[in-house]
């Protein structure tokens, strides 16, 4: 069982990712086992993480900061325990160490291990993030995101601030699902399996997917304002996530640079038409983005350089209002 994605390898060399344990649902019923009530779940995120990134997103968007809180571990891995190698997700010891990471509000971790192995004495796996943690049950709910976003949509309307947005509408599920499935395959997933491949093949096949996938948002979005339609979605959140750190990271240190995502006008307007969602701009954290990738995978850069550029800004005007 891998312990960490950089061993997440298959015999041709090929990045595989393995699924996440917790799967437990926070469900508006009030008898259920974990009901959505204010205050009561945290989340446990990096600002680095896209898969964390896009729950942060679905919290903020739906007006749910109040009645979840949450805490952003710091960006570069280190070892989690004197015993053993693993390098993994780490809390500040305190709030001015590393600015946009706190310690442990709730269990005084030291890292996200500490979390799984106080939620789980036998937990083997991965120590990822998101965590969605329950303080009153003292453990974690669910770390998988894409389960995630879908609590966060439906489950806690009664008190989310913006529960009239609804990011998975029915009539859009089924061509939701699909777009879902092509970008985290293509992009997504996609980008990693470029960036951790450890032979020619698997990478050049990724890489062919990739663009295959980026080609055919640009072509969708030149005739309507987001994925599915003109009206934003979870698709839409989903895909962002990694277009925001396509440039300033995948196209350097993943060898995602057959073409930029500034060379793609409606791909690039429209990543910049999304991070201007009000909610959106606070999600994104670059120092952290930067200093994880280029600083906690030595095989692929060992001396841990970070590249200066290019510093987009993606709060300046883009086009969108204008398309579909
Ligand atoms: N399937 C998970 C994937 C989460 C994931 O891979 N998170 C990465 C950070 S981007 C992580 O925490 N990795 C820790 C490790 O590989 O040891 C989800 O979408 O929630």
């Amino acid at each position: 069982m891998a312990r960490s994605a950089v061993d997440e390898l298959s015999a041709s060399g090929a990045f595989e990712r393995t699924s996440s344990s917790f799967r437990d649902s926070i469900l508006r019923d009030p008898n259920s086992t974990f009901p959505a009530e204010a205050g009561r779940y945290h989340l446990y995120v990096s600002y680095a993480c896209p898969w964390a990134s896009r729950c942060l997103a679905f919290l903020n968007i739906k007006g749910l900061d109040k009645a979840i809180s949450f805490t952003s571990v710091k960006p570069i891995w280190g070892r989690t325990k004197d015993s053993d190698e693993h390098m993994g997700w780490l809390f500040p010891s305190s709030s001015t160490e590393e600015p946009g990471a706190e310690p442990d509000p709730l269990n005084g971790a030291k890292s996200i291990r500490e979390l799984y192995e106080l939620a789980s004495s036998n937990y083997v796996g991965k120590y990822t993030v998101p965590v969605l943690w329950d303080k009153k049950l003292k453990t974690i709910v669910n770390n998988e995101s894409s389960d995630i976003l879908r609590m966060l949509n439906t489950e806690f309307n009664d008190i989310a601030e913006n529960a009239a947005l609804d990011l998975y509408p029915p009539h859009l599920q089924s061509q939701i699902n699909n777009v879902n499935e092509w970008i985290y395959d293509g992009i997504n997933n996609g980008v990693y399996k470029c960036g951790f491949a450890r032979k020619q093949e698997p990478y050049d096949e990724a890489v062919e997917k990739l663009y295959e996938a980026l080609d055919k948002c640009e072509g969708i979005l030149s005739h309507q304002r987001y994925l599915c339609g003109n009206q934003v979605t979870e698709a839409d959140i989903r895909l962002f996530v990694s277009l925001i750190r396509f440039d300033e990271v995948y196209a350097v240190h993943f060898k995602c640079n057959r073409k930029l995502l500034r060379e793609y006008p409606n791909l690039f307007n429209y990543t910049k038409d999304v991070f201007q969602i009000p909610g959106m701009s606070s999600t994104v954290n670059m120092e952290h983005i930067k200093k994880h990738y280029y600083g906690s995978h030595p095989s692929i850069n060992p001396f841990g350089i970070i590249p200066r550029g290019p510093n987009i800004d993606y709060a300046s005007p883009h086009d969108r209002e204008t398309v579909g």
